[in-house]
């Protein structure tokens, strides 16, 4: 091959280059100590002097001549790599993260399922009421001491709006509108002007219990909270009723709690024999009708079920906690 022929191929071969590594092989195949142009010139010690002389200045010329195109070359791959950086298109993409949700959410949704497998009805209410609702309905006239036991927001420039304390006063406006026997479940926000602290929020979830007929009774709580506990927690829970006091249940009880394994009884929910006042305020007559109401924490029970020791977290809005159920 002539040195002519030799820097078409090699020109040729440059062209048809992408990769640096395969730039550099090439470039020891001609340039390289036992190159083809090295040969060349090495082999002119056996020529004349008259071809030496000719022979060697072209292969000297074109040893610089591909020198020069090696460089030319090696820099144009140089600069199309960097402008491709973050553009790989060979990578597997790039996980997209969709959110989940809220741990609170998930468990209303598992409460509003058992209740609704149980054949309650689930309703929403206002979180925005009034005070004749969230209290007077619920025989706790304005003067009445029991106004302590929920410490409200008070809606200013509204005479007597609040945010709701608990979930109850849907009590009052399901029975307005609507004739037993029936039986809901409330789940919802409610609000309280307390200070925080691992069992206290400011702000957190209720859900709120009634079923009313001519002969529903306590017994009947009974079978329905048992079967919602050993539900929810996927095994036979021990249940204890504590004598308590509501304004609006006759009698009233904590529901305690006992989970297996574990030595404590926990509070979980207030409930009670629906008061007669409270039947007279919405129109029914207290000798026809009875029912019993509930109101649980939704939050305290997300503790319960996922060991959680502190309330405040699953307000915190930190995602390294949420992401975790
Ligand atoms: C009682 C009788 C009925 O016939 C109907 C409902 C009730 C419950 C009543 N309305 C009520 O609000 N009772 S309560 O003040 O004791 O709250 C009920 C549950 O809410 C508590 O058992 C607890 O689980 C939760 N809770 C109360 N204050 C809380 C809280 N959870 C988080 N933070 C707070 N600050």
């Amino acid at each position: 091959m002539n040195l002519k022929e030799l820097k078409e191929e090699v020109k040729q071969a440059l062209e048809d280059i992408s990769d640096p590594k395969y730039l550099e092989s090439l470039r020891i195949k001609y340039l390289g100590r036992k190159g083809e142009v090295t040969q060349i010139l090495r082999s002119l010690s056996k020529k004349s002097l008259a071809e030496r002389k000719k022979v060697g200045k072209e292969a000297n010329q074109l040893k610089q001549e591909l020198n020069h195109l090696f460089n030319k070359k090696l820099e144009e791959l140089k600069m199309a790599s960097d402008q491709q950086v973050g553009l790989d298109i060979t990578q597997p993409g790039a996980r997209v993260k969709i959110g989940h949700l809220h741990p609170l959410t998930q468990v209303e949704n598992q409460i509003r399922k058992i209740f609704q497998d149980l054949n309650f009805s689930v309703l929403e209410g206002p979180e925005v009421e009034s005070s004749h609702n969230n209290f007077d309905a619920l025989n706790i006239p304005a003067d009445h001491p029991a106004r302590d036991m929920w410490d409200t927001f008070w809606l200013k420039d509204f005479d007597n709006l609040l945010l709701r304390t608990h979930t109850s006063p849907m009590q009052v406006r399901y029975m307005r509108e609507n004739k037993p026997p029936f039986q809901i479940i409330v789940p919802g926000r409610v609000f309280r002007y307390e200070a925080t602290d691992a069992s206290h929020e400011i702000n957190f979830y209720q859900f709120e219990g009634l079923m009313v007929g001519d002969d529903v009774s306590l017994a009947n709580f009974k079978y329905i909270v048992g079967e919602f506990f050993k539900r929810f927690f996927n095994k036979e829970v021990k249940i204890r009723f504590r004598p308590s006091y509501f304004p609006f249940t006759e009698p009233s009880v904590e529901v305690d709690i006992q989970i297996p394994g574990k030595k404590d009884w926990l509070e979980v929910m207030g409930a009670g024999l629906v008061h007669p006042n409270v039947l007279k305020a919405v129109g029914y007559n207290p000798k026809h009708y009875q029912g019993f109401a509930f109101g649980g924490g939704v939050d305290r029970l997300a503790m319960l079920k996922y060991g959680i020791d502190d309330v405040r977290l699953f307000y915190s809005g930190d995602v390294r906690f949420v992401q975790q159920f």
